[in-house]
């Protein structure tokens, strides 16, 4: 009997554990626009490509030292001090090329390197207002049916 109440109680904690880890993930990467209208490349234009992240819990996170990394190996730091309000969007702008217009995985990893969430793999050949997004925002069932090909909601 007494094994039994220890096994119980081992158990509620694991699971404690497990919701707790859970709660963590809870910062996603929710708007992808790879390719936005017009010429990104142009010299001295104020066209960029950019992404943005959704915070699912009703808490602020700190994602300074985060990283988004792409399918090529390279990655972004957060900047220090970056914070992710609770239920809000966080932006970043990224350099010409650094986001692949076909066939992107994008990865965001905490200060620990941990991956924390991915999305599907992106093609935008559409030079347009139409990015990929998780719909709604933050859907996060780890499918591919979580994104959809929408007008751009950049940070909203
Ligand atoms: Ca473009
Ligand atoms: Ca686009
Ligand atoms: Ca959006």
């Amino acid at each position: 009997m007494r094994f039994r109440s220890s096994m119980i109680l081992a158990l509620l904690c694991a699971s404690i554990i497990v919701w707790l880890g859970a709660a963590q993930g809870m910062v996603v990467i929710n708007e992808v626009e790879a390719n936005p209208a017009g010429d990104e490349s142009a010299f001295k234009t104020s066209i960029t490509a950019w992404f943005e992240l959704y915070n699912n819990d009703d808490k602020d996170v700190d994602i300074s030292g985060w990283s988004i990394n792409n399918s090529e190996g390279r990655s972004i730091a957060l900047p220090p001090g970056a914070v992710i309000k609770g239920l809000d969007y966080y932006v970043m702008d990224v350099r010409t090329k650094w986001l692949a217009q076909s066939g992107e995985i994008l990865v965001l990893t905490d200060a620990s390197g941990t991956e924390v969430d991915r999305t599907a793999v992106l093609s935008d050949e559409e030079d347009n207002e139409i990015a990929w997004t998780r719909d709604p925002d933050g859907r996060d069932t780890n499918s591919t049916d979580d994104w959809k090909f929408l007008a751009c909601s950049r940070g909203f």
